[in-house]
């Protein structure tokens, strides 16, 4: 088992969250595994099986969909909670596949909340079919059927976990409405009504001994004094409401997206970790300021081994985004940051930090909302000197060579966020407390 992070922000006074801050792909897998090692129960609000977390145990190396990344951990229990959409059969997959890696006891760990939305396996092709009809406008989906759920559940004709584990023809008869919605729409998908009720009568009696109330079980853990830690999935940019729409997913993976999807009150929580990679990703279509489609992005993504958790397609890559860092800052209140693979960047005789935006000449003090202004933006670059030495065994802030020290503190005051860890390396061992 993981020895507790050194500097954990885990408190009996306040749920601790992690966040992506830029793209997705930070590294918020390893970091929730990292923490949930003090934590009593680590918690998924949003999003679905889009997310790939991935989580590096003694060379083993296990990737969560949907399951919380504290998954891992033989003492915290793991709570899939109202906000998140669940594929069942995805969930079995990766629960079996995980399995193979050494994954125990997760039975007598997992809970999943009566009210999260179902995602079926036309809502999949129906998401494969969306981008298809957009052509050269596709968003780049991991077609996962995140969209389609979370548009049956905002028109509300979505179908909960509570349906499925009640009243069964009940739940067949909305099944065959939501089904012959997206047929109308959709008259080429291709649904067995029959064979899928079945399917899923077998799921409602395998999911039933996990199906929990959540909101209650949370409140009281939250009486009780417990130690909670919720992870966020996806990031910031991606967010519905404050991402590049529409190049975004279908969730608010920022703050708020805690609260709804967990049935919290602000006033719950507690420290807000911003998960900032050294660079940036971003994997899907959409605007990217500073990405780099030369030698170095290239060598970004073969050194960071920039390659989807979920669709194994290559990420897009660019120099580390300020003035992104500030605004997903001001829509999540970090209280803290980690920052996630410096040691990605060992062997770079410059690196570059991206410190502000210009429109038509003109220096911006807001972050675009429309895709299309986003991708007018001129750049303005800090340039800061590489420090071509290996991070990776380094285990303490003084250990680190001079150059990346003053990266670090760079990135700190101009967020002006403590920054609390540094990750070098993929694996619990690789990480650096302030
Ligand atoms: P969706 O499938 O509707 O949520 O896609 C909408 C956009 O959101 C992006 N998205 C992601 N971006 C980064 N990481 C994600 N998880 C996987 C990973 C992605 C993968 O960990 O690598 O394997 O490709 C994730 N999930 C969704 C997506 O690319 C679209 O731009
Ligand atoms: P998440 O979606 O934010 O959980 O991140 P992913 O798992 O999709 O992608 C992050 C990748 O970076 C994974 O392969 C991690 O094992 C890896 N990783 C995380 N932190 C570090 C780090 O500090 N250094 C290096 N080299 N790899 C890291
Ligand atoms: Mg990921």
């Amino acid at each position: 088992m993981a020895a507790e992070l050194k500097n954990s922000p885990l408190s009996e006074h306040g749920v601790t969250v992690v966040l992506g801050a830029q793209w997705g792909d930070e590294g918020k897998g390893k970091m929730v595994d990292l923490l949930a090692a003090g934590a009593d129960l680590v918690c998924r609000c949003q999003g679905g099986n889009n997310a790939g977390h991935t989580v590096v145990v003694e060379q083993q190396e296990y990737d969560f969909h949907l399951l919380p990344s504290g998954i891992i951990n033989p003492k915290c229990k793991s709570i899939i909670g109202n906000g998140v959409v669940v594929h069942l059969p995805g969930l079995i997959e990766e629960l079996k596949h995980n399995e193979v890696k050494g994954l125990v006891g997760w039975k007598d760990r997992l809970l999943i909340s009566s009210r999260a939305h179902l995602v079926f396996d036309f809502h999949q092709q129906v998401d494969g079919l969306q981008e298809l009809e957009k052509g050269s406008q596709s968003l780049g989906t991991t077609k996962k059927g995140i969209g389609p759920a979370y548009s049956s559940k905002a028109s509300r004709s979505g179908i909960r976990i509570a349906d499925l584990i009640g009243d069964y023809a009940a739940f067949s008869a909305r099944f065959i409405d939501l089904a012959n919605q997206f047929k109308r729409i959709f008259p080429v998908l291709e649904v067995n009504v029959e064979q899928e009720l079945e399917r899923y009568k077998n799921y409602s009696d395998w999911i039933r001994p996990m199906v929990v109330e959540t909101v209650s079980y949370l409140h009281s853990a939250l009486r009780e004094k417990k130690k909670i830690l919720v992870e966020g999935a996806n990031a910031a940019m991606l967010d519905i409401d404050f991402g590049t729409y529409p190049y975004v997913t279908s969730s608010n993976c920022s703050i708020g997206g805690v609260c709804t999807g967990l049935g919290l009150p602000p006033s719950a929580i507690g420290e807000v970790i911003g998960v900032v990679k050294a660079y940036t990703t971003r994997v899907g279509d959409g605007p990217f300021p500073t990405e780099l489609k030369n030698e170095i992005g290239d060598t970004l993504q073969t050194r960071g081994g920039e390659i989807g958790v979920t669709t194994k397609r290559k990420r897009r890559c660019g120099w580390l985004d300020i003035p992104l860092l500030e605004y997903t800052c001001l829509v999540n209140g970090y209280t803290s940051l980690c920052i996630t693979k410096l040691d990605i960047l060992d062997l770079f005789a410059e690196i570059k930090v991206a410190v502000a935006y210009k429109l038509n000449g003109k220096r911006i003090d807001y972050f675009p909302a429309s895709a299309s202004e986003l991708e007018q933006v001129e750049v303005e670059y800090l340039t800061l000197p590489g420090w071509s030495e290996k991070t990776e065994n380094c285990r303490t802030f003084d250990e680190l060579p001079p150059n990346a020290k003053a990266f670090v503190l760079k990135v700190e005051e101009l967020v002006n966020v403590k920054v609390k860890w540094i990750g070098v390396g993929k694996g619990r061992e690789s990480i650096i407390t302030l």
